[in-house]
């Protein structure tokens, strides 16, 4: 039996910062590899851990480099992810073969959680979750992420879920398995792009304190399990409803003209809604993400004082 020291490194400043119990923020990189165009994907891979530093937590980017996973990428790692196209999207089914056979993995939601738990952080910042796509009682392509949410206790804070899913089935997945969706600051689920969904949160939060004391009731509590904390993209750089989900309507389309499934699905959907919308889907998908940073870090700080 090897230790788990052969498949995960934690970065210096970032295992000195949990071992003193300092607010660390995980970050994903399947966002960087696969969820961004270069060279804006290195840009806000950066720039965020920059706004978490800034807000008083200690980023830790997440990802495979040769077969190991890396605690705190380092900024030439980061550079190498969002540069190279042969970097494998990991999930939890991807884990095993990816590191032992010595690959790259860019590392999803659920990926990410699982390797912030390993490594004991518990606040992750991201884009957007995967669920449950448009269309699954045919396709059930549900994606992993939510059985991770089930599952792994870490908190996610996200923009909603992008409406290439369909979040009214999204929602009832996470009630089943126990997982609280919480809005930062609003009651609407915001839906990634816009701030409105139509669909309600579970719980309103109001601030950083306010959701790490509901994070501490989960676990102290014993019930293991993720939480999903919504946080609604910028008013200035939101992008309506009605204006987006006819983009998303276009770029659906194409994908069942090319039959693309799997997990090639959500890349090829926010690639091609980048284009249809000219890049300002991209432009959104930073502003939210750097707002994202901002909340993630706040919670992380209340939640280790
Ligand atoms: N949503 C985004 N950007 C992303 C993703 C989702 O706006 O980069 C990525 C995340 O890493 C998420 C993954 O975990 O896509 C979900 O993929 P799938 O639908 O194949 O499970
Ligand atoms: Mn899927």
């Amino acid at each position: 039996m090897k230790s788990l020291e052969n498949y995960l490194e934690i970065k210096g400043e970032v295992r000195e910062a949990l071992k003193a119990g300092r607010p660390v923020v995980a970050l994903e990189s399947t966002i960087i590899a696969h969820g961004m165009p270069y060279p804006q994907n290195i840009e806000t891979a950066l720039e965020i851990e920059e706004i978490i530093r800034a807000n008083g937590a200690l980023p830790a980017t997440i990802g495979i480099i040769d077969g190991k996973i890396k605690i705190g990428l380092t900024k030439e790692e980061v550079e190498f992810l969002g540069e190279s196209d042969e970097i494998v999207k990991v999930s939890r089914r991807d884990l095993p073969v990816v590191l032992a056979e010595k690959k790259h993995g860019a590392t999803t939601v659920a990926g990410t959680m699982i390797a912030a738990e390993l490594a004991g952080i518990k606040i992750f910042v991201t884009g957007g979750v995967g669920g449950v796509h448009r269309g699954a009682e045919e396709s059930f392509d549900i994606s992993a992420d939510l059985e991770e949410l089930k599952k792994t206790s870490v908190a996610v804070i996200a923009a909603g879920a992008k409406s290439i899913l369909d979040l009214g089935l999204t929602l009832e997945k996470l009630e089943t398995f126990g997982v609280p969706v919480l809005g930062y600051q609003t009651k609407e689920l915001p839906a990634f792009y816009s701030r409105h969904s139509g669909f309600d949160c579970d719980y309103k939060l109001d601030s950083p304190e306010q959701a790490a004391d509901v994070l501490k009731a989960k676990w102290e509590l014993g019930l293991d399990g993720g939480v999903l904390i919504a946080n609604p993209v910028p008013e200035a750089d939101e992008i309506e409803y009605s204006v987006i989900n006819e983009k998303i309507e276009q770029a659906l389309a194409e994908a069942e003209d090319q039959e693309i499934s799997g997990k090639e699905l959500t890349p090829f959907l926010l690639d091609r809604i980048k284009e249809i919308t000219d890049g300002q889907s991209l432009v959104t998908n930073i502003a939210l993400v750097r707002n994202n940073a901002v909340v993630g870090a706040k919670i992380a700080k209340a939640f280790s004082s």
